[in-house]
């Protein structure tokens, strides 16, 4: 028996997503299954390849929907979902009970978890760190700026590893430990600090990159990273070197995309004025009403950077 993984790539929440939901079916449904898992990026073009369903059970994690008749789980909660109102429709209509989606969990993660134990008894002692972490970090419950940037905790030292390690074998490995070891563990393991150290230079650069860069104006904070090869920078480094900023619009790019992103200053008290999902909905991208982002097609720099000009403008009033 194999179970196939499909789970939002160089996020925390989607790695831990990946290895909470292959407890819950390792222990609860497939008893001896094998696990393989596949990394998603969103990009411009087609999402799901239809032989990525290859598995006797497929399931999504932290992504959004697919109407492949072979997919038997799928968690999400971002308010983005659903790449079309088809699919949307046809999400409703399911019957099996094992596709649920829920926007108001800060994380996925803490989502599974809390199904798991509500509608399957399952509640894994050993994995409440994880749970614990996956809803901070995914919902920026840091307690300041400080928390988030300076890497004290070996959940943040993780997450570098994850969002900004390439390609998805060093976060499939990071999967697999989380299944059963401590993020403490994780962190200290000798592979993945081999893989942390040059990470953690590159994100020492990245604040002063950004500090260049960035131009702050009426509460909003714009930088352009092309050319920096800098994706995956630390998101809150923003509200670090800002405290008083309300949003920030980047524009990066990487080997696959050309991205932007929109967040807010997660310390900032009280609601936004802006739903940044509903605003990057308009440009083709999605996310939660706090962060969003655009991917556009590699060399799409000019309507990239068009579209993070006028965001930035409309959030500055
Ligand atoms: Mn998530």
């Amino acid at each position: 028996m194999r179970v196939r993984i499909l789970y939002h790539d160089h996020c925390f929440d989607g790695a831990a997503s990946a290895a909470f939901f292959s407890r819950l079916a390792g222990d609860q449904f497939y008893p001896g299954a094998e696990f393989c898992f596949t990394g998603m990026a969103h990009k411009a073009s087609q999402l799901f390849e239809p032989e990525l369903f290859d598995g006797d059970v497929n399931a999504i994690v932290d992504f959004k929907y697919s109407p492949d008749p072979r997919l038997t789980w799928w968690f999400d909660h971002h308010q983005s979902a659903f790449l079309s109102a088809e699919d949307a429709a046809h999400f409703r209509k399911d019957t099996s009970g094992q596709k649920m989606f829920d926007p108001t969990f800060r994380s996925c993660t803490m989502y599974i978890a809390t199904v798991a134990r509500e509608k399957f008894g399952y509640d894994p002692q050993d994995l409440k760190e994880l749970v614990e972490w996956a809803d901070i970090i995914d919902g920026a419950q840091y307690t300041d700026p400080q928390e988030a940037v300076e890497l004290r905790s070996p959940a943040t030292r993780l997450t570098l590893v994850i969002e900004g390690s390439s390609g998805s074998e060093t976060v499939q490995k990071i999967i697999r430990m989380m299944r059963h070891q401590k993020l403490e563990e994780i962190a200290a393991d000798p592979g993945i600090q081999l893989i942390y150290k040059p990470l953690y230079e590159r994100h020492l650069r990245s604040m002063d990159v950004i500090r260049q860069q960035a131009r702050f104006e009426d509460g909003v904070v714009y930088f352009d990273l092309v050319g920096h090869d800098l994706e995956g920078y630390n998101k809150f480094i923003p509200y670090y070197l800002f405290p008083q900023s309300t949003y920030t619009v980047s524009v990066s790019t990487s080997s696959f995309r050309t991205k932007v992103s929109v967040g807010s200053n997660p310390w900032v008290k009280g609601p936004l004025k802006y739903n940044l999902a509903t605003i990057c909905e308009r440009y083709g991208g999605g996310g939660h009403p706090r962060v969003g982002a655009i991917s556009f097609p590699i060399g799409a720099i000019g309507q990239a950077r068009q579209a993070a000009l006028e965001i930035a403008a409309e959030l500055r009033r």
